[in-house]
């Protein structure tokens, strides 16, 4: 936050196609599912997202609870802090999980699993779940409807640590180390990857594809580049990229850059 005395400038933009969206501008809100967190709405159809990304933070004792309603996917990953998660299966509609697909992290049962940071779930819609703070504890929790497709059973709940997942380097760079958190596999129809950029070093490419991302800087500071411009990023910003919205990475600073990613994949495009 700004003093009086100083100047009120912002990096935040917001376009057709992105939004970079600094977290110090964005205010709290509340929900009843979370009923004792501060939330912060990161992205939601009303940005141009067709997924709801959410920043929460829990003091200890702080709960929250999504039942079931088979439709809707969650995927929950704690940035510090320490919680206890406990999956509540056998909710709503859904065919409930098939139980192989989940390679990377384990396949879950309703037992509670103690959270510290960098701990995750990916909830099917067909299981609800619930979470308690044991320590003041931050968030990220995506939502997003759940792309059933031909032959392909509703994936079972994933729960890891990112601390688990080794990076494997990227495209032939040293410098650039990416995190599958969830398998590759035509269950998912989603990504969660985390990247790790030495100092200097840079996506190879400029990507542009069908696909969008929200992204959440952990750690370091950059420059994205977001459709034609080249901006400043730093941890704790959020970035929504749309379909086919042109976008690079260099890592600029003293420290690498880690940052965490949404991506929709694994299905055929509706027309
Ligand atoms: O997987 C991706 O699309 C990733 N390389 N994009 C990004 O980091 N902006
Ligand atoms: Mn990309």
């Amino acid at each position: 936050m700004r003093q009086q005395n100083q100047l009120l400038t912002s990096r935040t933009q917001v376009k057709h196609r992105y939004a970079l969206i600094p977290s110090e501008g964005v205010p709290y809100s509340r929900l009843p599912e979370w009923p004792d967190a501060l939330v912060q709405v990161l992205a939601g159809p009303a940005l141009g997202a067709e997924f709801v990304e959410y920043h929460i933070e829990l003091e200890a004792g702080g709960e929250g609870l999504h039942p079931a309603d088979g439709e809707i996917e969650h995927f929950v990953f704690v940035l510090d802090g320490s919680a206890e998660f406990t999956l509540l299966p056998g909710g709503a509609a859904g065919s409930g999980g098939s139980g192989e697909a989940a390679t990377a992290g384990e396949a879950a049962d309703a037992a509670t699993t103690a959270f510290g940071p960098g701990s995750y779930a990916l909830v099917p819609p067909s299981v609800g779940y619930q979470l308690k703070a044991s320590t003041t504890t931050r968030l990220l929790l995506l939502r997003k409807r759940y792309e059933p497709a031909p032959g392909v059973a509703e994936f079972a709940p994933l729960i890891g640590c990112e601390l688990d997942v080794p990076g494997e380097m990227y495209m032939d760079d040293p410098g650039a180390a990416l995190q599958t958190l969830i398998p590759e596999d035509f269950a998912y129809d989603m990504a969660m990857n985390i990247f790790t950029f030495q100092v200097g070093h840079s996506l190879p490419v400029t990507e542009t594809h069908i696909m969008e991302h929200g992204l959440y800087v952990l750690d370091g500071k950059g420059v994205y580049y977001l459709d034609d411009s080249w901006m400043e990023v730093e941890k704790t910003d959020f970035i929504w990229m749309g379909p086919y919205c042109p976008q690079s990475y260099y890592a600029t600073g003293l420290s690498p850059t880690r940052y965490i990613y949404y991506k929709n994949l694994n299905r055929d495009i509706a027309l």
